[in-house]
């Protein structure tokens, strides 16, 4: 499948690549850090007939509700930096098989460069199933390793959602009308694991974005500005705690009476 000769999914590709450039530009994509996954089923009106002729793959498990979907990914390996120069060599669409436990690389008919898709395939599954699940309207699933979160994470203080909530939220209004939900916190496990995405899928039940102890955060979104708009609020609250930290100020944070009212205004949005 040709990425370029339909418009909408081109489009999508390079709104990821001028993201990509901004996570490497923020300093939260060092090496082969991040990683971005799109559902791009609406803009495929055709969907491929010959996909033997693809290189296909098994997955460890099965996504049911992912079934026939396509997904436009990020590869394992590739760097945000070059994904933003040259997004047709670092990223591919894949579509899952009938039972959504395999998948072809269909935009790569041919080209044997063993392209394989983000290491942390499993956890963007697994969200992208949760958001079918949930019926939500999210496309985008979008890791990045934001230095800010990853310095809190290095604090046992910190790594309790209560209290990395409560300094998000008060350090700026706008971060509890951004992300109400607030952030889960998953103590450490391996990267690229099925127990990962497991737990990730878990607490996005109920929390805005998940952070990764030691590692980065996974955000979900309608677009890839939006997911990373989200991310930047709370990497903005972090800063500003640290900054506070820094000058020998002990932050103040917002009451739980002023979060409380904030928290009615974001529910009105
Ligand atoms: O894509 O960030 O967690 C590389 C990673 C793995
Ligand atoms: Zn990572």
């Amino acid at each position: 499948m040709d990425i370029e000769s339909n418009k909408e999914l081109k489009q999508l590709l390079l709104e990821m690549a001028e993201v990509a450039d901004f996570l490497w530009k923020r300093g939260w994509a060092e090496r082969n850090a991040g990683n971005i996954s799109i559902s791009v089923d609406h803009c495929i009106k055709k969907p491929l007939q010959n996909l033997e002729a693809y290189p296909s793959f098994e997955l460890d498990r099965a996504y049911p509700k992912l079934a026939t979907k396509h997904f436009l990914v990020t590869g394992t390996g590739k760097r945000m930096r070059d994904l933003a120069r040259n997004p047709l060599e670092n990223a591919r669409i894949i579509r899952l098989n009938n039972k959504g436990d395999a998948y072809w690389i269909i935009s790569q008919q041919e080209i044997i460069d063993n392209f394989q898709p983000t290491s942390e395939l499993p956890t963007h599954l697994g969200i992208h199933q949760m958001i079918k699940e949930r019926g939500s309207q999210e496309k985008v699933v979008m890791h990045a390793h934001v230095s800010e979160l990853i310095a809190l994470t290095q604090s046992a203080e910190h790594c309790d959602e209560d209290t990395l909530n409560k300094l998000i939220w008060g350090m700026h209004p706008e971060t509890m009308i951004f992300i109400p939900k607030g952030i889960g916190f998953i103590p450490f496990v391996m990267p690229g694991t099925e127990e990962i995405a497991r737990k990730t899928i878990q607490s996005l039940a109920d929390h805005d974005m998940v952070l990764w102890e030691k590692h980065g955060i996974f955000a979900i979104g309608s677009s890839v500005y939006d997911t990373f708009d989200a991310i930047d609020i709370v990497s903005k609250s972090v800063k500003i705690w640290f900054m506070c930290r820094s000058a020998g100020i002990q932050p103040q944070g917002l009451s739980e009476e002023k979060l409380a009212s904030l928290r009615d205004l974001s529910s009105r949005f």
